[in-house]
């Protein structure tokens, strides 16, 4: 899909007319973006029809990825990249005296998600298309996405984000595809005269679900895949049923918002409706698709695989079963031999609070069928091990106990595959958190480290380094992440070095524009841009990053003639709108920052900014820009994380404990090219195991630690007494969950490490080479193939070039 700058810019003016009757002169940035998403949609949506038409004709099996978030961000630039198309258009928009940067931040982002779950399904779908796999995005269009954060007096506000109030150009409402979804009623099993069970689903509440289609645009390999977001609706011939007002806002609410919250589960009914919502239309309607084009249901597992992303969708399974037993009267156990076949689960987190769980009277009351299918499960589960093994094991793993379903027992039982997102993850979860599962289904546990649609955050996000590597090492490396190994070449290259050096500079100074354009604070580009972009979580501990600031400050008041290796420390996360603690935390660094940005005396040697309404297009701001990329969670609480991957993509340093992906970064680039610090997981569990965790001790015993701490109380940082108390509290009257003042001075000495690093500048861009080299092993393309190859068992379709020359000869 190529196109020369003259066509380009004929059809351009042509849309612009036959849209708006306008000229490129009286045209606003809004029209041209319209103007241009209807062009770049016009020519995809050719490559769309093909490769779904391929899909069906070669009767390849199809993966469906089901996640109740999807966090694509942007589409505009990704799509140009895609098609081939983005330098063309870049130059063609030029002269015509347009900037396409302008019309780029006229997008919206798309934030159907929180943060690393959604994001990592938006990479996928990315991926899937790229590597031509025959893969669909399903989930749900909220009407407003993640709500748009403010700081109002250095509190956290949320507003509402109405990403579709001018409409949204990449979607297609397909009414023909519209499945109707049951709730509530009463459902029994109802014995006719040959003693044969019928069930019975009475009063229903009938719910008209319609898909939006989004196509998914592969990279210049002619594959359009789709991601399919249903929203909700009142079935017009149940107008009759929905009197009331408050009835109609019951069906309106099902899609209007994404639950805000980030591994805390709760929401309660309305969130289990939007998760029953989505499932239902999204197995309806692939089992329909599948009928109507002639497949035989008794091999379906040879055409779909479907995919839970977490727990979210795990009524995948009894909706499955729900279909084949009820509406195609298929047997049980043939119908639950192809769930088990076709259904495949990851699991997102360790935290025992992100782990679902539903009273079983809340799941009967919103879907009663469903309910008794789960039972049924259950029933037959117990039945099966009983006899096998111990009954404390069938206790702990069976789904409905003491009145609660295990949303997470449901998807590993009603699946072939269970997998977890990093090395370290994913044996936890053998070892110790689904250790019981592991005895019972050995050959279902696997690991899927993450990855990233690099060329977003390669390609699109830093232009300044991709020419760079593109002079140095070849552009193969647009096509095949790995090839940036190439660069390990250059390790000792000064002038590559120093080039690498002048790409960051300009990243680092763009960005210190930006942060002067929004926040009015002066920045030093030439300090260290030290980042920690990502929800706001105890277990993330934003706060140890805030008592070494608090440390750096403390410091340099003390004796003023200290120099220091100038910091810009840069902030960018939301709390859930209900995680008082989070937002406490956001409070005391946006304190500190007024503090110390304002304090003539620290003058270029300390900022800290905090950047509003984190999201996919402000990180692809950020990240090119960094130089030291923070992962400290506490180790084992992050599964994988994601951020550490595009930062060191991007060249960034990490400061790291050995956590999640962190670790596998780790051994991509070698200990002298990472810093890492802090209690091992192994450390942490034998804190847990004999309980002899002490924080109060670590305050006693160093003076330095316990000037940073009584500064959250004593006045130090002003207007912010009460969230200081809370923070103090939560670390020594509640023993410090976390283990912040346990890695403290560990913490400490490693940024001293990263301070010294960074005054040895040919080191440092030395690190920084090697960490971009080796970034290509994080390439979501290697992780979706895995998925494709061990767990989804699919294979690359033909592009609708290879289709096209087929039928030509
Ligand atoms: F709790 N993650 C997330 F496991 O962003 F469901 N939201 C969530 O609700 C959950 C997990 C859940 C994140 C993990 O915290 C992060 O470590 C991981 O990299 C990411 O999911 C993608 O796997």
């Amino acid at each position: 899909m190529t196109i020369s700058k003259e066509l380009f810019k004929e059809k351009f003016m042509d849309m612009l007319t036959e849209k708006y009757a306008l000229s490129v002169e009286e045209a606003s940035p809004y029209d041209l973006y319209t103007t241009l998403a209807t062009l770049i949609r016009a020519t995809y949506a050719k490559d769309w029809g093909i490769t779904r038409r391929a899909y069906n004709t070669t009767h390849e099996k199809q993966v469906y990825y089901f996640s109740i978030e999807f966090l694509p961000g942007r589409m505009m630039k990704s799509n140009l990249l895609n098609m081939g198309w983005l330098d063309t258009v870049e130059a063609s928009l030029k002269d015509l005296g347009i900037d396409l940067e302008d019309i780029l931040e006229i997008e919206p982002d798309m934030a159907l998600g929180n943060g690393g779950l959604g994001r990592l399904a938006s990479c996928f779908m990315d991926s899937i298309a790229s590597e031509g796999l025959p893969g669909n995005g399903n989930g749900i269009r909220y009407k407003y996405g993640l709500f748009k954060q403010k700081f109002i007096d250095g509190y956290q506000v949320e507003l509402p984000n109405e990403w579709l109030s001018r409409g949204n150009t990449w979607e297609v409402r397909r009414d023909s595809k519209a499945v109707t979804v049951k709730f509530n009623g009463h459902a029994y099993l109802k014995e006719l005269e040959d003693g044969s069970l019928v069930p019975i689903h009475e009063n229903p509440t009938v719910v008209r679900a319609i898909p939006y289609d989004t196509g998914m645009v592969g990279y210049q390999n002619g594959t359009v895949n789709t991601l399919r977001l249903w929203d909700a609706e009142i079935p017009l011939e149940e107008e009759i049923n929905y009197r009331s007002i408050q009835q109609r806002r019951e069906i309106e609410d099902l899609t209007s918002v994404l639950y805000p919250d980030d591994s805390n589960e709760a929401g309660r009914r309305l969130r289990l409706m939007q998760e029953y919502f989505f499932v239902s239309a999204g197995t309806q309607s692939i089992i329909r698709h599948f009928k109507a084009n002639g497949y035989n249901l008794n091999n379906i597992d040879e055409y779909v695989a479907i995919h839970i992303n977490d727990t979210h969708p795990a009524m995948c399974v009894p909706e499955f079963m729900r279909i084949l037993v009820d509406e195609e009267q298929m047997n049980w156990e043939r119908a639950w031999a192809l769930t088990i076949k076709v259904m495949s689960y990851t699991n997102h987190t360790i935290l025992a609070e992100a782990l679902e769980k539903w009273p079983v009277e809340m799941l009967r009351s919103v879907q009663p069928r469903i309910y008794q299918i789960i039972e049924e499960i259950d029933r037959r589960f117990v039945e099966q091990m009983t006899g096998t093994i111990d009954w404390g094991i069938i206790e702990r793993t069976r789904i409905i106990s003491n009145g609660i379903v295990h949303m997470a027992h449901l998807a590993i039982i009603g699946s072939h595959s269970t997998n977890g997102v990093a090395k370290l993850h994913s044996d936890l979860l053998k070892n110790v958190v689904l250790h019981d599962f592991y005895r019972l289904y050995p050959s279902r546990f696997n690991n899927k480290t993450n990855g990233i649609a690099e060329r977003r955050w390669m390609q699109l996000a830093n232009p300044t380094l991709s020419h760079l590597l593109d002079e140095t090492i070849g552009t193969s490396w647009r096509f095949e992440a790995s090839d940036l190994y190439l660069l390990m070449n250059y390790k000792d290259d000064k002038k590559v070095l120093h080039a690498l050096a002048k790409a960051k500079q300009v990243n680092k100074t763009r960005l210190a524009k930006f942060i002067e354009k929004e926040t009015g604070v002066i920045v030093n580009d030439h300090a260290i841009f030290d980042v920690q972009i990502k929800r706001l979580h105890a277990y993330k501990r934003q706060l140890l990053n805030l008592l070494h600031i608090i440390k750096l400050y403390l410091d340099l008041k003390e004796d003023p003639k200290k120099k220091i290796q100038p910091r810009v420390f840069i902030f960018g996360a939301k709390a859930a709108p209900s995680y008082h603690y989070a937002k406490a935390i956001i409070k005391v660094i946006n304190e500190l920052a007024n503090l110390i940005n304002n304090d003539e005396s620290i003058k270029d040697q300390l900022k800290i900014v905090f950047l509003e309404n984190y999201s996919v297009s402000l990180a692809e701001k950020i990240i090119p820009a960094a130089d030291v990329s923070e992962q400290i969670s506490l180790a084992s609480k992050e599964a994988s994380g994601t951020s550490n991957m595009k930062l060191m993509l991007n060249g960034a340093i990490t400061l790291a404990t050995l956590d999640g992906a962190n670790i596998e970064i780790r051994d991509a680039v070698g200990d002298d090219n990472i810093v890492i610090f802090g209690l091992t997981e192994a450390e942490v569990y034998a804190y847990y195991e004999q309980a002899n965790y002490r924080a109060f001790e670590y305050y006693e015993s160093s003076v330095e630690l316990r000037k940073v701490i009584d500064a959250l109380i004593d006045g130090t940082i002003p207007n912010s007494s009460q969230e200081g108390i809370e923070i103090y509290d939560s670390l020594l009257k509640y023993n410090d969950e976390f283990f912040v003042l346990r890695d403290f001075a560990d913490y400490v000495a490693a940024q001293e490490k990263v301070a010294h690093l960074y005054s040895d500048q040919e080191k440092w861009l030395k690190m920084s080479l090697i960490n971009i080299a080796n970034a290509g092993r994080f390439s979501a393309d290697d992780t979706v193939k895995k998925y494709a190859e061990d767990i989804w068992r699919i294979k690359p379709n033909k592009t609708p070039q290879q289709v096209k020359d087929e039928t030509h000869d």
